[in-house]
């Protein structure tokens, strides 16, 4: 397998808000670089540069001010004479209505966040549009016939929707992965989110339509971030209806119990019977992650890549969360060895 990486992730590095205290973020290079390790140690394959696509690609996942104002963000925050990472203090909650756009920064970051949880820097935007790039790059891959692919993406993307940034992710990577494949001509993709945080962002970029099946398994909402959605009873709008399906587990899951709802995951997605699977892999869902519950351990995620390998899809990974930055690369690894295997 094919993995695709660039060394550009290391331009972003971040703080976040823990415990009340501003700290590095649990999302780091050394993340990515620890993957990349990984996949030449096993001998997974070539690794190959992302080509640039640009904004036309974006745009496709997210709304063309959002990409702008990604892009111009630092710039703003630094007019006004500051120099840590620009993060939000406010935000158009509930009842404010939050359908203007503010002129002031601190306003455009709030309308544009979810969180304080996706902090903005000099070199942000360079990391964030390759990452795009990888995934990209990778969903190419599969149109010149390569069976799977790996996109090594930092930051992550899956808590990014059509128009907020949030929980380290600020382009989604696996949604512009998943437009590309229609755009290349595929009629029906599928997304399958086994990062152990629900992929909230990708559910709603794809909510109300039938051409992108999402199917997610994830920390029940009530105790995991990001605690507003990843409910069962989130099953798609109007033409999506049926199209979404998430499968919320509760704290201390084991591999038993993620199997059952893995397997019934293939399931809705062999029936879907997409032309691309695109897989948001994250590894957060390991016994000693950080900031997760789950229980999984390092084989399991050799047969979690069996069992995506069994839906018989051309299949691109990309690369979310997985905070366990000492495992981090065996269990991603894990996953695509399995894959390979089960697929000989
Ligand atoms: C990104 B991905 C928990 C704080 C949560 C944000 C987590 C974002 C995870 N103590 N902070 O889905 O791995
Ligand atoms: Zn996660």
């Amino acid at each position: 397998m094919l993995t695709v990486f660039s060394a550009n992730h290391r331009l972003h590095h971040g703080t976040e808000l823990k415990d009340g205290v501003l700290k590095p973020s649990f999302e780091q290079p050394s993340r990515a670089d620890t993957v990349y390790d990984r996949v030449r140690t096993v001998g997974l394959g070539d690794i190959v540069s992302p080509q640039a696509f640009g904004r036309a690609c974006y745009v496709k996942a997210h709304s063309e001010r959002y990409v702008h104002f990604l892009e111009t963000a630092w710039q703003q925050w630094t007019a006004l004479g500051r120099s840590h990472d620009a993060l939000p203090l406010v935000w158009p909650v509930r009842d404010l209505a939050g359908e203007r756009v503010p002129r002031h920064i601190d306003g455009q970051l709030g309308f544009y966040a979810m969180d304080a949880g996706a902090p903005i820097t000099a070199t942000t935007w360079q990391a964030v549009k390759t990452s795009a790039d990888l995934a990209l790059t990778g969903l190419e891959l599969l149109d010149q016939g390569q069976q799977a692919a790996f996109a090594l993406c930092r930051p992550p993307g899956h808590h990014a929707a059509r128009e907020y940034m949030g929980g380290y992710c600020y382009l989604n990577n696996a949604a512009i992965a998943a437009e590309h494949a229609l755009t290349r001509g595929a009629a029906k993709v599928a997304v399958l989110d086994v990062d152990f945080h629900h992929g909230n962002g990708t559910q709603t970029i794809f909510y109300d339509r039938p051409d992108v099946l999402f199917v997610s398994l994830h920390g029940e909402p009530a105790d995991s971030y990001p605690y507003f959605s990843g409910y069962a009873d989130e099953l798609g709008a109007g033409a999506g209806e049926g199209f979404n399906l998430n499968l919320p587990l509760p704290k201390g899951t084991r591999w038993a119990a993620y199997q059952q709802a893995l397997e019934q995951a293939c399931a809705r997605l062999r029936r879907h019977a997409p032309e691309v699977l695109v897989v948001s892999l994250g590894v957060d869902t390991f016994k000693d992650d950080p900031i997760s519950h789950f229980q999984l351990d390092s084989p399991d995620y050799l047969a979690m890549g069996r069992m995506i390998a069994a839906v018989g899809v051309p299949t691109l990974f990309v690369m979310e969360g997985g905070y366990m930055v000492d495992e981090i690369g065996i269990n991603a690894v894990n996953v695509l060895t399995g894959f390979e295997e089960a697929r000989g």
